[in-house]
């Protein structure tokens, strides 16, 4: 046991003393532990996380969003019959009453409970779970429909703005400060091309067209929980980009990571294209929840969703390998080199596919 973690372990109000820390390194951002403590009535879980401040400016304000959306979910759910100790996050809070601790470095932590009999998977193994992935992404949504969503802060201004995004990765080619633009030239070349669309759905929600809603904003496959015994999607976690934001970019962040057959990281690009058969499945799951809360014209845009942020996601890895990695963690040299070409490779299928997509979107219904 790492007696720095169980320092930092002893400053929560968890059961018992730790005895284990696990590591869990599949998030980008913030570093992971499953934590175990033991008492004499046995043994108990917790999930132990620093912030990322390089990415949070703010991680009191998160937690602030956290904390008033998991409560407010712990409400909905309890009134449904529901469980909201495995449906939803709980925040274990700091011996002090906060629910984050910061220590002498001054990094910020914060702990949950553990759901036990539930795991999150980075790779599809059952295509079933993609339905049940997409209903509770779905049913988040509409489950934070009437959350008071002036009292979220941004806690990353301009996250999904993706002409903005746009903008900003243009710059960085300009300045190509690490002087790795001439390795890039195709991908640049790609996101060039798509350019004229960025703004497309951002356009329209500025119009009135589309609304802002409680939206999650990092609808990784990765960041669902499914129930090992029904295969169902239990919880939805990672609740740090909890923010107004428009409801097609939820459903495209998820299309674009878990309906693509390959990894985001994939170095064998003939591998990588839109599985027609996980975007159906993830597509039904999704529509199914939140028709009947979802305008048409939001439903009737959702492929646009997953074409943006799968170009929104593609520019900022190629702007933070441009900027010399400092955002995504990586585990080799041109790690985010690599997951910028799996989007852009994505993107270009989604466009092939783009009518398809469209036509199944309006057959769900
Ligand atoms: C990051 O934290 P994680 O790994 O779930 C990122 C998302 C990206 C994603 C790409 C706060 O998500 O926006 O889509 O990597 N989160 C943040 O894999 O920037
Ligand atoms: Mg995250």
């Amino acid at each position: 046991m790492d007696p720095r973690l169980a320092a930092i372990v002893r400053n929560f109000t968890v059961c018992g003393d730790p005895v284990e820390t696990v590591s869990i390194d599949t998030g980008h951002i913030n570093s992971t532990f499953c934590v175990t403590c033991a008492s004499d009535g046995g043994t108990h879980r917790y999930t132990l996380q620093k912030i990322n401040k390089y990415v949070f400016k703010q991680p009191e304000q998160v937690m602030v969003n956290i904390c008033a959306v998991t409560e407010f979910l712990r409400r909905k759910i309890e009134a449904a019959g529901g469980d909201p100790a495995r449906e939803t996050l709980t925040v274990v809070p700091a011996r002090d009453g906060k629910s984050f601790f910061v220590d002498e470095d001054g990094e910020y932590w914060r702990m949950y409970l553990f759901i036990d009999g539930a795991r999150t998977y980075d790779t599809v193994v059952d295509p079933q779970h993609l339905y049940h992935a997409g209903a509770a992404f779905g049913r988040f949504q509409t489950q934070l429909a009437d959350f008071p969503i002036a009292t979220l802060y941004e806690t990353i201004p301009n996250f999904h703005n993706t002409p903005k995004r746009f903008a900003d990765f243009f710059a960085g080619v300009e300045a190509d400060v690490c002087g790795r633009a001439a390795k890039a030239g195709p991908e640049i070349a790609v996101l060039k091309k798509f350019a004229p669309l960025a703004d497309f759905l951002t356009e329209k929600q500025a119009g009135g067209l589309l609304p802002l809603r409680v939206t999650h904003n990092d609808t990784k496959y990765n960041n669902i929980m499914i129930d090992e015994t029904t295969g169902l999607g239990l919880c939805v976690i990672d609740l740090d980009t909890v923010m107004p934001g428009l409801a097609a970019y939820d459903y495209g962040d998820a299309i674009r990571f878990a309906a693509s057959t390959a990894a985001e990281d994939e170095t064998d690009l003939s591998r990588v294209s839109l599985d027609m058969d996980l975007f159906q499945r993830f597509t039904a799951g999704f529509v199914g929840a939140i028709d009947g809360f979802l305008s048409d014209k939001e439903i009737e845009l959702l492929p646009y969703g997953a074409l943006l942020m799968t170009l929104e996601v593609g520019s900022r890895f190629l702007l933070d390998y441009l900027e010399g990695d400092k955002y995504f963690r990586i585990h080799r040299p041109e790690h985010n080199l690599e997951r910028a070409r799996t989007q852009l490779t994505l993107a270009l299928d989604m466009e092939r596919r783009f009518g398809e997509m469209n036509d199944f979107v309006r057959k769900c219904r």
